[in-house]
This record gives structure tokens, sequence and C-alpha cells, in this order.
């Protein structure tokens, strides 16, 4: 049985979530050939955990590495980034990827990424045991990032959140759900949420995107995700949750106004990109009520954030737009 990884909540702390005291958990050069290690996710794998790393080497150029690890903080990585074989399709082009998200689903552990072909868009894998990796066909046309699939079938069908966007350094974006039945086709695409407006809640007002997968509550679906604002000095990166419908995820019941968590420390504030706090994975524990949240800070390493499940959860039900 594996262990969430917990720190209590400091002395003092009024916030609802806060950080992992020995922050960042993977340093930028974890592996000899990284620049940058950061927005990767992890997941519960045997007795301790896996996960999929972005990596970006010392050329710039965005991969995905499998890694793992007994206690969920401490992380070995490995050296050679994941080499895909045929999934559900002959092999496709993938200039890059990047943003991992994992989930077990049934018999596997799918893998879904921004996927560089002509553009960003999402791709799609799974494996059994993080030593063979199968890769299927992109979910969508470009442009598109931020593919987190739900961790169970909706009315007998994959769905997955995405986030539609631009060939660059998008400046909007909306939240979407879309269902597939067989990991291939994807279709019913409805609208889940838009950016705020800026008066109302001005730290989500320029783009928003689902980060780790969402988590199976009482009321529905847990979805954190980012939120951006445009500055004068660039995109700041937070992190808020939203409540979604369990049986129709394009009804949001809740969302948070304020943030939860936003770059204030060091190294959420100074990096490769500064001022980012981008959450791609979530661990929790109903039993023990606690959240572990695995987040890219600065673009640059991983940080881990701790939470009371059922107090985000009464966060963002008390603090909803
Ligand atoms: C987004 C993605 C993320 C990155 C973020 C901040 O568009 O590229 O990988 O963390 O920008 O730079």
């Amino acid at each position: 049985m594996n262990t969430i990884p917990w720190q209590e909540k400091p002395d003092g702390c009024t916030d609802v979530m806060w950080r992992y005291a020995s922050n960042p958990i993977i340093k930028r050069d974890a592996i000899p050939t990284s620049n940058s290690i950061f927005n990767s996710a992890v997941v519960p794998f045997k007795d301790g955990y896996a996960g999929v790393f972005r990596c970006d080497n010392k050329a710039v150029q965005m991969n995905i590495f499998a890694g793992f690890s007994k206690d969920g903080i401490h992380w070995d990585i490995n050296h050679q980034p994941i080499n895909f074989g045929e999934g559900n399709t002959s092999m496709i082009e993938s200039d890059y990827k990047y943003d991992p998200r994992v989930t077990f689903i049934e018999d596997r552990y799918w893998i879904t990424w921004c996927n560089g072909y002509h553009g960003p868009t999402i791709g799609i894998g799974y494996t059994f045991d993080f030593k063979e990796f199968f890769q299927c066909e992109n979910a969508f046309l470009p442009f598109n990032r931020n593919g987190v699939l739900f961790p169970e079938k909706i009315d007998g069908k994959y769905a997955m959140l995405s986030r539609p966007s631009d060939n660059g350094h998008t400046p909007f974006g909306d939240i979407y759900v879309s269902f597939s039945p067989d990991m291939k086709y994807w279709g019913e695409h409805r609208c889940v949420m838009k950016v705020t407006p800026f008066p109302e809640s001005a730290w989500q007002c320029t783009k928003i995107g689902a980060g780790p997968i969402p988590i199976p509550i009482e009321e529905g679906w847990l979805m954190l995700y980012h939120g951006v604002i445009h500055t004068c000095n660039g995109f700041r990166y937070s992190m808020g949750a939203a409540i979604l419908d369990k049986n129709n995820p394009s009804k949001v019941t809740y969302r948070t106004k304020p943030y939860l968590l936003a770059p204030q420390e060091i190294y959420e504030c100074v990096g490769d990109v500064p001022n980012v706090v981008f959450p791609c994975a979530a661990l929790h524990s109903v039993e023990e009520d606690k959240l572990a949240v695995y987040y890219g800070a600065a673009d640059t390493v991983v940080g881990l954030a701790f939470g009371k499940l059922s107090e985000v959860i009464a966060f963002t039900k008390e603090n909803s737009i």
C-alpha cells in the first residue's frame, strides 16, 4: 500500500494549500542531459509510484521520460526518453512531446501529452509496465494543448478535457470536453468553462487549461486547472479548482474565484519562464483526506503542494464565482 507524500500544514499558514518544505522535489539537472524538468505526471504503480516527466534537453528539445519512486518524492528518471511503438494506428510524426498527464483506466496506464504534429495537438499513448510504450492516434487536429483524460469512462465512453489553442504562446483558451468510444475517434465536443471577466477574477482572465486527472468526489469531479493573466511582464500561471457534474462534466457547479496556488516562492518566480505554477498531476486519499499536487515551477523544476481534500472541496464551494 503506497502512502501519499505528505507534510502537515506549517504553523501560521492560513492558505488552503501549502508547499512541501524541501521544494523543488525535482531539480532542473536531475538527469545529465536536462536543461529543465517540469510539468510532469505521476501515478501509483506497484508498491510505489511511476511518472512521465517533461525533460527539455540542452538543445531545448522537449520530450517525455519515464521515472520511478518509492515515496513519490525522490525520483529516478530514465536517462533515455520514452520510445513508443505502434498503438492503435501506424506510427505518426512527433516533432516534440511535452506536458504529459497519466491515468490508469481499466487495464493500462494512458498517457496524454502535447504532441508536435504540424503544431501542437494532443498525443495519446499507453503502457502496462512503464517499460514498453505504444502511441495511438492524436486526439485532435492542431492546435490543441492540455489534453487530460478522466480516470474512468463516462456513460460508456472515454472522456478528455482539452484546450484548443494556436501555434504559439496562445493568448486565449477555454476548456472543452470530448468523448470517444475507442480512444481513436473523438467527438461530442462541449464547452466546459471559459476565462473569467477581468474584474471578477483576473488571475484566470487570459486562458485556462485542465491540470491533473480530475478526481472523483461525492459532488462530481474535482478539476484542478491553471489560469493565466497577461501582465505587462508576460503571462503569469496560477492554479484553481472547479467541480464538474459527475455524469455531464461540461456542467460546472463550482469554480474558485481566488486561486489556490500562485507563483510566490523563488523557484516559481525565477527560472526559464518566470511566474509559472503549472499543475499536471495529483495523488489523493479520501480515507486520509489528503491531496498532493505535482506542478511545474517556472518551466524549470517540479514542486509539490498539499491540501486536505475536504478543505479544498469546501474552499471551492465557498469561494465560487
Ligand atoms: C504553455 C506551455 C507550458 C508552459 C507554459 C508557461 O503554453 O508551453 O508547457 O509551462 O506555457 O511557459
